[in-house]
């Protein structure tokens, strides 16, 4: 039986070396490997995400009002001035009661878009960049709002009844630079509309998740 452990002088040494030198070139190949790992599992956390968690659709409330003549009526701050009033980019009080009055509501009270699709479990996130408050109530039709001479003669819709005094007309309103978000919306049509200005309305279609 032979058995060849003699250890030459020096070895352990060279082993060391070798060790040293084995070492640096074994690490990236960890590392790579690991990256690999955590890209696989990031890939899949990706992946994962976008099938289940839920998407964001963005509306946008828009107007022009006038704060010289809205705040005279409504009180100081109500409008704040985005629309550029000083350069006649603004709509009066008395301007915007009249244009509903005649059915020709001023189109710079507005939501876009005016239809949204999205998917079941996505989030529509209603931003209000106007100059005043808005709601954004859902309703079972389209119809008038909380301010009868903005109605144009349309009735009420029961959503919007009592006005800011109703918690759930409250509930929906979205004052100037603030946005709110609705998540959850079921599958089928929403009709959303402003209890104020209820010419601004937006039909959002909420698609199955395993539909196109
Ligand atoms: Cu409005």
């Amino acid at each position: 039986m032979k058995l060849k452990t003699r250890i030459k002088p020096g070895t352990f040494a060279e082993q060391g070396k070798r060790n040293r030198i084995g070492t640096p070139t074994m690490r990236p190949v960890l590392r790579y490997g690991l990256l690999a790992g955590w890209l696989m599992f990031a890939g899949a956390t990706f992946a994962f995400a976008q099938e289940n968690s839920p998407s964001l659709a963005q509306v946008v409330a828009l107007d022009e009002c006038d704060p010289a003549t809205f705040n005279a009526a409504l009180g100081p701050d109500f409008c704040k001035n985005v629309a550029l009033a000083a350069l006649g980019y603004a709509t009066t009080l008395s301007d915007l009661f009249q244009k509903a009055g005649n059915g020709t509501p001023d189109p710079g009270w507005d939501f876009e878009p005016d239809t949204v699709k999205i998917k079941e479990g996505a989030t529509l996130s209603v931003v209000d960049q106007g100059g005043e408050p808005h709601t954004f109530t859902e309703v079972a039709q389209f119809g008038g709002g909380f301010i009868g001479p903005l109605n144009h003669g349309e009735a009420t819709v029961p959503e919007c009844a009592g006005g800011f005094s109703n918690v759930a007309v409250a509930k929906t309103r979205i004052l100037q630079a603030s946005h709110i978000d609705i998540p959850g919306l079921k599958k089928g049509k929403h009709l959303f509309e402003c209890c104020i200005h209820p010419w601004m309305r937006v039909t959002v279609e909420v698609k199955g998740r395993g539909e196109k």
